[in-house]
């Protein structure tokens, strides 16, 4: 299941572009919380080829269920880059209308909004994609979290359950080398994330996160196998996060330079570019210009939405209850004052 399959130029750059725009995305919202209009963020830098090269491999009729660190399952889904905007800066055209800091959903995109509290979303996809295997319907569950997830027991009901339903749910651990302090090897007594699959009755496969190529090669085929009929999968994408773990933390209390800078190393933005350099398909003069206009076109969009009103205070009031009672209708009046 490891080979790598040769992708076409089309699609190597399609995962690049969109794997820089996810960069810039998260280095501009993080500019933004620091001066006060974001509340919070939490940035995926180091892991975009996780997210991006699985929600390629995958099919629009596909449901994505994210955690707070997929910036780039949303670009390759297609969302707008002022819908996402608008969400971190509170206006208008947030879909969730302000509610839920740091996560992110659209069902217009098929995109299940995250959890709060850590892999809570995991039996839930399960229980979805079951339903809709009962449906007759095609569309495969695209779950992803992180490696800190997996010690909750969320995540053992959710593979159980999807073995024995053999629902089309394909698991996406994002091993990105850490909890917050947590690192890895105090997260588990196992070798691998992966080989916890084993103990559900499917197969657990691991993959270099840090390589598009390989990461598509492998949802691609759970994918396939999902939709056949075939069942679950749990990948591992061995990857790390290079930045903190949200605006609220301090790495260098919990990780040595070094290590940063090895990881920096491998950062999957460079080898996907060292790619396609060697194909012919940019080259120092085409990526200049992709990064800069890619740059232009993210703060013009900023700059729009900066200009749209802000989510009106009531909406914390809305889509909670069908009928909201008295006690919130009476504080809703109090807002209104
Ligand atoms: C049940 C629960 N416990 C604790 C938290 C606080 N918390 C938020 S993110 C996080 C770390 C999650 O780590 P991991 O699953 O590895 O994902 P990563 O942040 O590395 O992407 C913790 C402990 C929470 N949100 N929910």
């Amino acid at each position: 299941m490891k080979a790598c399959e040769l992708l076409s130029d089309e699609l190597l750059l399609k995962m690049y572009r969109e794997m820089v725009l996810a960069r810039l995305f998260d280095s501009a919202m993080v500019k933004l919380q620091r001066a006060g209009k974001v509340a919070a963020y939490t940035s995926s830098e180091g892991q975009e080829a996780v997210s991006v090269a699985a929600v390629n491999a995958a099919s629009p009729i596909d449901w994505i269920f994210p955690t707070y660190r997929e910036t780039g399952a949303f670009i390759a889904r297609g969302v707008p880059l002022e819908t996402l905007i608008a969400r971190q800066l509170g206006r208008v055209g947030d879909p969730l209308k302000g509610h839920e800091v740091l996560l992110f959903g659209d069902k217009r995109y098929r995109i299940v909004t995250g959890p709060g509290p850590v892999a809570a979303h995991i039996p839930v996809a399960v229980g979805f994609g079951y339903a809709t295997k009962r449906r007759g319907e095609d569309s495969v569950m695209l779950v992803f979290f992180g490696d800190g997830a997996t010690s909750k027991g969320d995540f053992h009901e959710g593979l159980n359950m999807a073995g024995v339903l053999r629902t089309p749910t394909i698991f996406i651990c994002q091993n990105n080398q850490y909890a917050i302090s947590v690192p890895r090897r105090q997260q588990t007594a196992s070798e691998t994330f992966a080989e916890k699959a084993e103990a559900y009755g499917f197969e657990g496969v691991i993959a270099d996160g840090n390589n598009v190529e390989e990461m598509y090669t492998i949802v691609s085929k759970a994918v396939e196998k999902a939709r056949d009929g075939g069942g679950p999968t749990l990948i591992e994408a061995i990857t790390y996060r290079l930045a903190a773990h949200s605006t609220a933390d301090d790495p260098t209390k919990y990780r040595t330079v070094q290590e940063v800078e090895m990881w920096r190393s491998r950062d999957p933005i460079t080898l996907c570019r060292k790619l396609l350099f060697q194909r012919s398909v940019l080259n120092e003069e085409k990526d200049t210009m992709l990064w800069k206009s890619l740059g232009q076109m993210l703060e013009q969009k900023i700059e729009e939405v900066e200009k749209t009103p802000a989510i009106p205070t009531s909406a914390i009031f809305e889509d909670v209850y069908s009928t909201p009672p008295w006690h919130l209708i009476e504080e809703l009046s109090d807002v209104n004052l």
